[in-house]
């Protein structure tokens, strides 16, 4: 079904024939354009961004761009096509005709499900709140904001799922998701990694890199979910996603080129003689990645979990491309684990996180080598890595575990006196925040970083791609 623009809410899930869903989506809109407002990035409320919109749901074709003064951006309701006569493709409902509706007994857990993945929306827009007031480039501020739409977007994606199929409570809980704020201290965002804050765009490029790709991995499983409106809601998502993991893929790859030239300029693998010229130096680059890595694969939830298996079990959360396996009951499957005590053995269902977790591992690893060729071809001799997973983890067997990046158990007292090693210290992010200043001349980028290759939807890169007021 095509998008319906003429509407106030654009949609291509004929809300104009469900009136009392219409009414009550219409009532949480100016909420969430007040929460914009106040939270998004605000201070650029009345300039001109060329940013992309979605018109279709096809794989082509299904955006258009042109300038738009973000509060005035078309938030809307888009589902992918359906497959006709889909079933669920694992658990113990495979092969049954997926849902139209919730199952009544499976409530609760979809809700929680839904309302997680909706959380993390508008917390990763408050995180990047400021971060307009000091971007590298007028191209990267139109990326910042191309993202934060987006993220508005999925928000939406996620309230109409609440609003049309959990009655009273769902729109109770789409009022919290305006109400939690990253960071605040008595109602947080639901996850770790989204209450972190995004001063310097290092780390909104790894963001982008490490904490969007968890998006990809937890969008594509519940792609597959038994509940039809949910996977065909995260289908379309994941089309806009692939540009957020662009962001943080390109964005670090041109810190680390700038990075390069001044190596090469200097004649030196000197950090402070690299920072002296206005450069991240590499062994910082890696501080952060580990930083944004760690957190992130806390994510995907504990190793070992019943809510992972029931999920599993109950055709809410299958496997990314659950097509690729053979075996999509998983019922006798055992999966090894290793934990601080040794080698334990569990049942697959109940091991479907780390299952994802290290599906996430292997992607991430895909831009890290493009990185490290970079580096290799420039001569230099250093390596960016991802941790070991067990270093510096929250949630999952190895919370808490004094553990180095190479995965090494050290006691308590190394692991303190040696962790500004390994992640950003004060002084690093004093460093980095110090180089960030405001660029917003066409075609010119900061010191930190290199120009783009290419501009957006094959303009130049010196485009205006922000009218600023
Ligand atoms: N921080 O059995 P457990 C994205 C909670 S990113 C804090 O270990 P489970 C995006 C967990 O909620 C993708 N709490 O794990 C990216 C549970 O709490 P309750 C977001 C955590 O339940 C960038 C308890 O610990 N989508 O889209 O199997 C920009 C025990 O849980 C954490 C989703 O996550 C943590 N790191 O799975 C914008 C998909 N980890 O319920 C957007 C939906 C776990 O007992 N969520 N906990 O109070 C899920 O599928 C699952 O909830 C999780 C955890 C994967 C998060």
């Amino acid at each position: 079904m095509s998008i319906n623009y003429s509407e106030r809410i654009p949609n291509n899930v004929d809300l104009a024939n469900d009136r009392a869903l219409q009414r009550a989506l219409e009532h949480w809109q100016p909420k969430f354009l007040d929460w914009w407002r106040e939270m998004g990035p605000n201070r650029f409320a009345s300039d001109e961004v060329y940013l992309r919109t979605a018109v279709g749901v096809d794989a082509q074709g299904w955006a258009s761009y042109g300038f738009v003064k973000m509060p005035d951006y078309r938030w809307g309701i888009f589902l992918a096509d359906p497959t006709p006569d889909r079933t669920i493709g694992f658990g113990d409902y495979f092969g049954q005709p997926a849902w139209q509706q919730v199952p009544g007994e499976l409530r609760s857990a979809f809700r929680r499900i839904i309302v997680t993945q909706g959380d993390t929306e508008p917390a990763s827009v408050e995180q990047q709140h400021l971060l307009g007031l000091t971007c590298p480039s007028l191209y990267d501020l139109r990326n910042l904001f191309q993202v934060n739409v987006e993220e508005g977007r999925h928000l939406w994606a996620m309230v109409y799922l609440l609003h049309a199929h959990f009655g009273r409570d769902g729109r109770e809980e789409a009022e919290e998701l305006l109400a939690r704020h990253s960071g605040d201290a008595d109602k947080p965002r639901i996850l770790g990694t989204f209450n972190e804050p995004i001063r310097d765009w290092l780390s909104f490029f790894m963001f982008t890199y490490f904490t969007d790709r968890d998006g990809k991995f937890q969008l594509k499983s519940l792609a597959e979910s038994g509940f039809d409106p949910l996977a065909r809601t995260c289908r379309f998502m994941l089309t806009e996603e692939a540009h957020h993991m662009f962001v943080g893929e390109s964005g670090v790859g041109r810190v680390v080129k700038r990075t390069l030239e001044v190596m090469r300029e200097l004649g030196t693998d000197d950090p402070d003689a690299v920072r002296r010229q206005g450069a991240i130096d590499l062994p910082t680059i890696q501080r952060y990645l580990n930083f944004w890595y760690s957190s992130s694969l806390d994510l995907f939830g504990s190793e070992v979990s019943s809510n992972a298996a029931s999920s599993f079990a109950n055709g809410i959360k299958g496997r990314p491309d659950e097509t690729q396996y053979e075996d999509h009951d998983c019922a006798d499957a055992s999966f090894e684990l290793e934990t601080p005590q040794g080698r334990e053995v569990v049942g697959l269902r109940n091991a479907m996180n780390e299952v994802l977790r290290e599906a996430y591992s292997r992607d991430c690893e895909i831009g890290v080598r493009r990185w490290n060729m970079q580096i290799r071809r420039a001569g230099i001799d250093f390596e960016l890595k991802l941790p070991s997973s067990r270093f510096r983890r929250m949630i999952g067997v190895w919370a808490n575990a004094t553990v180095d990046p190479a995965g090494n158990a050290l006691a308590r007292e190394e692991y303190e006196r040696r962790i500004a090693e390994w992640i950003p210290s004060e002084s690093d992010r004093a460093f980095v925040q110090g180089l960030m200043q405001r660029v917003v001349e066409p075609g010119k980028v900061a010191s930190w970083i290199a120009p783009p290759e290419r501009g957006i939807n094959n303009l130049p890169v010196d485009y205006e791609y922000v009218r600023l007021d």
